[in-house]
């Protein structure tokens, strides 16, 4: 035996923890720590009414500053490269069985660092470089991610587009069929950023058939309405349904996957690892599978039936203070105003808005000019504000300050700005978020 092995055990002595493990952010990096203070507070003092945006639930940023951010795994639950993975296994196997459940689907796949990156997996499974595309066009509301010439999809598919009518906004299917009989794509795909109606995933699916191609639904801005039964579900029409976790689904920012068949399981896995992605973002996933779980409960139903009513009185109340709508009203959470007629850019619009403590963002309408300082639509969405509690009456609200700042820009007059400033603050006083 060796004298080693004789010796007494020698008693731990803890070390005193390091300050880099206990420290917070005020104390280590201000100039940091005063923007995310001036970012929370921009929050709880204006009404955020940009359509892609949502405020999550406390739980859900839980796991966003938790210390599961530091594991690093490649692969899916059960066969990862790395090892440790046993409690985020429990939190991604959560997130794919929550999104199965939830949007009624045989696979989910939770690992998309964002919607682009879930759309880049869906191409990389399906079509090669070259290969024709077909997809609604970014003035008519679709996605950048969707073969739009500046994208990666843009310059490594031959992306063709398809619009919508010119008088009633809405997608023009003839010309769906056309060009689709006429282009032959690969992948025909639906869905974007700011079409504010139902899609006819059904004729989209007959479209799709009768050339041979794959249907891709990106669901990215209503998948939250779709989860809580108040938007058709495109997953019995779509090959494959991509979305973000962020926007009407009220969650971390990232994407999701999901098709009916489990045929794409194979294909698309292979896809996001390690087609296009590396390691996944272990504490975003923990907190997908919390708003996936959030997405399940009755609270969350009411929540989407809500944002229809709020939409829907919003987009009233502007169109009876004769703002035009383009489409002439929603089917969903977005409201996308034309200001066309009047000559105002959505610029000038948005910044009106935003001396009101408005948050909003210019959007090219149908046939608008190519150049963002000439758009002539501006985009509302009312999901965050419905999260915060505002109802249809608080809309109504909003519908007037928002026709007092449109008024002002045409006019020039900067009359009433404090006074409509100040109900946007009481607003948001009544209807707080977060602990200040
Ligand atoms: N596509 C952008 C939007 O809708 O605002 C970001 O997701």
């Amino acid at each position: 035996m060796s004298k080693s092995s004789n010796s007494p055990r020698q008693p731990t002595i803890a070390q005193p923890m390091s300050d880099f493990f206990i420290k917070g952010l005020a104390d280590t990096d201000p100039l940091i720590a005063d923007a995310l203070a001036g970012e929370l507070e921009r929050q709880q003092t204006h009404i955020e009414l940009i359509a892609s945006e949502n405020i999550v639930s406390r739980a859900v940023l839980d796991a966003l500053g938790h210390a599961m951010t530091n594991k690093t795994l490649e692969g899916y639950p059960g066969n990862r490269f790395h090892g440790g993975g046993e409690f985020v296994d429990l939190a991604e196997q959560a997130a794919i069985d929550r999104a199965r459940e939830l949007f009624g689907c045989d696979y989910a796949n939770v690992q998309p660092h964002s919607g682009t990156q879930a759309n880049q997996a869906v191409f990389f499974a399906t079509v090669k470089p070259g290969e024709t595309i077909l997809s609604l066009d970014l003035a008519a509301g679709g996605h950048l991610s969707h073969g739009a010439p500046p994208n990666q999809s843009g310059r490594w598919f031959d992306a063709h587009h398809y619009g919508v009518e010119h008088d009633s906004g809405l997608i023009n299917y003839d010309e769906v069929d056309l060009l689709a009989h006429k282009l032959r794509p690969a992948l025909l795909i639906t869905g974007g950023s700011a079409y504010p109606r139902f899609i006819d995933f059904e004729r989209m699916r007959h479209i799709a058939d009768s050339v041979g191609a794959l249907l891709l639904v990106d669901m990215a801005h209503f998948a939250g309405l779709v989860a809580a039964g108040v938007h058709p579900s495109p997953l019995p029409h779509a090959d494959i349904v991509t979305c973000t976790t962020t926007k009407t689904l009220r969650g971390p920012r990232g994407g999701l996957i999901l098709a009916r068949d489990a045929k794409w399981a194979k294909p698309l896995q292979s896809a996001i690892f390690p087609g296009v992605q590396g390691s996944l973002h272990s504490q975003i996933i923990a907190a997908k599978a919390i708003c996936l779980g959030e997405a399940l409960g009755e609270d969350f139903r009411a929540y989407g039936k809500q944002v229809v009513a709020n939409a829907s009185a919003l987009a009233q109340h502007l169109s009876d203070r004769g703002i035009k709508l383009v489409s002439g009203g929603t089917d969903t959470h977005i409201v996308l105003l034309d200001f066309s007629q009047q000559g105002l850019s959505g610029q000038q619009v948005q910044d009106s808005l935003s001396t009101v403590n408005l948050t909003s963002n210019k959007n090219p309408i149908p046939f608008d000019s190519p150049k963002p300082s000439e758009w002539a639509g501006l985009r509302l969405g009312v999901a965050a504000a419905t999260t915060r509690g505002l109802g249809r009456s608080e809309f109504e609200l909003l519908g007037d300050i928002i026709g007092r700042a449109v008024a002002r820009c045409e006019a020039g007059d900067q009359t009433e700005i404090e006074s409509d400033r100040q109900q946007v603050l009481s607003l948001c006083e009544r209807f707080p978020i977060y602990p200040r």
